[in-house]
């Protein structure tokens, strides 16, 4: 390996390792790493799955790839000579912006998987230049600019490609990037397929920001991930990018097929199609338009389209599930709308249930609605969710096609968030278990063994720490955050939402400053860690955001406090950090308001990695729960059913806690005292007491009281080191049946059926 990254290095550079920049040896790696993909045969077989989705959250690739590759470890050792690692070299590649969050992440850890169980089964999505906003910190508060990640050296290659797609007023042409995806140690890839138009222009975003002229759709139709919506234009430009991403998949998947020579009239036995959230909903119609083009009749093509494709819910938010105005389809993509308006009178005529149909009295078209008619598999991401879509959100659905509901808990793939994230980790689970685990996740349950070992207790921890360490470098490296690593590391890292609720962390964090203001003194050292991007029209997300810098200002420059508490917000939150974060995390925050976190799938890496996950009974910590038992995990809050029934009930009242609790008055009226006042915005600061107050439609309110009280015995456990330690492998151990290619074998047997 030496000799060959020499070789790459003498031709290019004339150089070798001994005088080469770190620059130098990131494109020679790179190469190498290229010219292995490119030797790699694609997975085949009889039948093949399309995973659709409008994000990838793919990460940087260097270190997956080569893990994949089965060549990490030699690079490392060719590396280790020069002291470097292959992490050190990785730095340089720039994280692709293809993804906002869990949705995007899962798409990724599931290629990796598909990929590794050998089926043959590609990604389809778009190729944005500039993906989503990059995040910076302004004066306290967000602000978006671009974020260009595409370079001549990236993962991308351009294929000879190329589909029309039409838009009633005007018609253009695709072209085809591919990103491989190696299977781990298969030998084989399949690949990442995102289209773009080569007549996108970077140069019309205004500097220093995220504008640009929404009408000119040849010219901005591949530039941002979910542009802004908060106007009819950002709302219609969503939609010319919804239909060219399913336009070129569904040309993409026939034409395979033809070459493939598979008789369309037999599609299904040949072909899935997996619709992520309902972004790619429309590949339903355009799949049957271009049957019809091919000749079938309408009872046919709707028929076998319906056999092929599935959808996966996400979320039970109601802004997330799509509705688009029928005047929107029809100005954008005019020539679905006959075969939209004549799948809604097939419902009509076979269902008396209005909240089913697919076009609604407002003219609006429910694209989770045409998913559920027109595929043959509705699935929930953990299984409560799958509860909730049953019982509630989607019940007169389940009452129509019980038979269609399935549920399958999401993964992550071990080979990014274990082995690459965490190799000290990884190579001390090796040395007690043997290798085992890296192909059958399961075998995990090997170190419960060890769970009353001291040795093996104290080694979890010292790793815990090198990581910690290893973060806080990072950090201050990026951002110029000093981490005092002997402190707890509170880590709550996801995106902004209210649901998430973010903002009874940060309340938290008051109650903390408060009581050390007053004389009680934690016994160790508290850092709150925060991480998330809000989306740019989601006002009162950026007023949490702008309270948590405002927290980490007054903390910080308070001595009396700077020493105990910490309150610290990761600028620009991404996998990279993700990977730095989560190894370093003693407590996984995963506080959303039960019912509404349909999984997440970072609690799933915390665990992985030993964090103690400090949540409510909702999504898959529902799962963690009864994995790792009461003893280790800290669970709060009113339950799903209860939550449920008060929103049926509308019930809530925030305001009746805030005027009855006094702590809770105290706290809530902090984010406009005088204090964080001085440092902040005073608009925003009252826009976010006054809805906390009035609304709190995420009943942050609710549970505060619980939390705090359980946090403080979270904080209180901690200091029975021994005890903590055996906590952190019993998650570890139990977090096997969190692996993606778990996920993607229920898949594939109940819902793909690929040999
Ligand atoms: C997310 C959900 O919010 C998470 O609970 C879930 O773990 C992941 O999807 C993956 O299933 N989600 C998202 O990131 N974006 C959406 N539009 C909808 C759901
Ligand atoms: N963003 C990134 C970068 C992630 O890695 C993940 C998942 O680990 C998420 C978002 C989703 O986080 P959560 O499941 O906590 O919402």
């Amino acid at each position: 390996m030496e000799e060959r990254i020499n070789n790459i290095l003498k031709t290019r550079f004339g150089r070798t390792l001994k005088d080469s920049t770190r620059e130098e040896i990131f494109e020679a790696l790179m190469e190498i790493t290229k010219q292995e993909l490119e030797g790699r045969p694609k997975v085949a077989g009889d039948k093949k799955v399309y995973y659709i989705s409008a994000e990838f959250l793919i990460g940087k690739l260097l270190s997956n790839n080569l893990i994949n590759l089965g060549l990490y470890d030699t690079v490392n050792q060719a590396l280790s000579k020069y002291h470097l690692t292959v992490s050190d070299v990785e730095d340089l590649e720039m994280e692709p912006s293809l993804g906002n969050g869990g949705l995007g992440r899962l798409a990724a850890c599931f290629l990796d998987s598909i990929a590794t169980l050998n089926l043959a089964g590609d990604g389809i999505g778009l190729n944005y230049h500039y993906g989503l906003f990059r995040q910076e910190f302004v004066n306290n508060k967000q602000h978006e600019v671009i974020n260009p990640w595409i370079r001549k050296e990236s993962w991308l290659e351009k294929r000879p490609v190329s589909f029309e797609v039409n838009f009633g007023r005007f018609t253009l042409h695709s072209t085809m990037y591919d990103i491989d995806i190696p299977g781990y140690e298969t030998g084989k890839c399949n690949r990442l397929h995102l289209f773009d138009l080569d007549s996108v222009d970077d140069n019309m975003v205004k500097q220093g920001g995220i504008d640009f002229d929404k009408d000119d759709i040849p010219r901005n139709l591949t530039l941002f991930l979910y542009p802004d919506d908060s106007d009819r234009k950002g709302r219609i430009l969503r939609v010319y990018q919804q239909y060219f991403m399913v336009s070129n998949a569904a040309q993409l998947i026939l034409k395979e097929a033809e070459e493939r020579r598979v008789n369309l009239h037999e599609l299904d036995k040949h072909v899935a199609i997996q619709i992520n959230d309902t972004h790619p909903s429309m590949v339903i119609p355009e799949l049957i338009r271009l049957l019809l083009k091919r000749g079938f009749e309408m009872d046919e093509a709707v028929e076998i389209v319906t056999k092929t494709c599935a959808y996966t819910n996400h979320t039970i938010l109601a802004e997330a599930l799509e509705k688009w105005p029928i005047d929107y389809l029809q100005e954008a993509v005019p020539q679905l709308l006959p075969i939209i308006r004549e799948l809604d009178k097939r419902v009509k005529a076979k269902v008396k249930d209005e909240t089913t149909y697919i076009i609604d009295e407002d003219n609006l078209v429910h694209m989770a609605s045409m998913d559920i008619h027109y595929g043959h598999s509705v699935n929930g991401v953990a299984s409560l969710h799958t509860d909730i879509l049953k019982k509630s959100e989607l019940n007169n659905f389940y009452k129509l096609y019980p038979e269609k509901f399935n549920n399958k808990t999401n993964g992550i793939t071990f080979r990014r968030w274990l082995i690459a994230a965490n190799p000290e980790l990884t190579a001390y689970i090796e040395k007690l278990i043997g290798s085992g685990f890296r192909k059958n996740a399961m075998e995990l349950e090997k170190l419960l063994q060890f769970k009353d070992d001291e040795t093996v207790l104290r080694e979890i921890g010292r790793i815990r720490n090198h990581n910690k360490r290893r973060a806080a470098r990072y950090l201050y490296q990026i951002q110029n955050i000093d981490l005092d690593v002997r402190s707890i590391f509170d880590v709550q890292i996801k995106r902004l939402h209210e649901y998430k609720r973010q903002q009874m962390n940060a309340l938290y964090a008051i109650y903390k400053y408060l009581e050390i203001k007053s004389g009680h003194l934690p016994e160790r050292p508290i850092t709150m860690i925060f991480g998330a991007k809000a989306a740019p029209a989601y006002t009162i997300a950026k007023d949490i955001i702008h309270l948590i810098l405002c927290l980490q200002q007054i903390t910080a420059s308070d001595p009396e406090v700077s020493p105990y508490l910490k309150v610290v917000m990761i600028e620009n939150y991404n996998v990279t950090k993700a990977e730095m974060l989560i190894p370093a995390a003693d407590i996984s925050e995963q506080i959303s308001l039960a019912s509404k976190e349909a999984s997440g799938t970072g609690n799933m890496k915390f665990m992985l990695n030993g964090a103690v996950t400090l949540g409510t009974e909702d999504g898959a910590n529902v799962e963690i729960h009864e994995l790792v038992g009461d003893d280790n995990i800290y669970i709060f809050g009113k339950s799903s059913d209860y939550v449920v029934d008060l929103y049926e009930k509308a019930s809530y009242k925030s305001a009746d806690f805030y005027k009855t609790d006094a702590l809770i008055h105290k706290l809530v009226d902090f984010i406009v005292s005088d204090e964080v006042l001085e440092v902040g915005d005073p608009v925003a600061l009252e826009r976010l007491h006054h809805e906390l107050v009035s609304k709190d439609w995420f009943m942050t309110l609710l549970d505060l009281k619980e939390y705090i009280k359980i946090k403080e015995k979270v904080f209180e456990d901690y200091e029975d080191r021994r005890s903590w330690y055996k906590k952190e492998l019993i998650n570890i151990a139990k977090a096997g049946y969190f692996s993606s290619d778990r996920t993607i074998e229920q898949y594939n047997k109940d819902i793909w059926t690929l040999s």
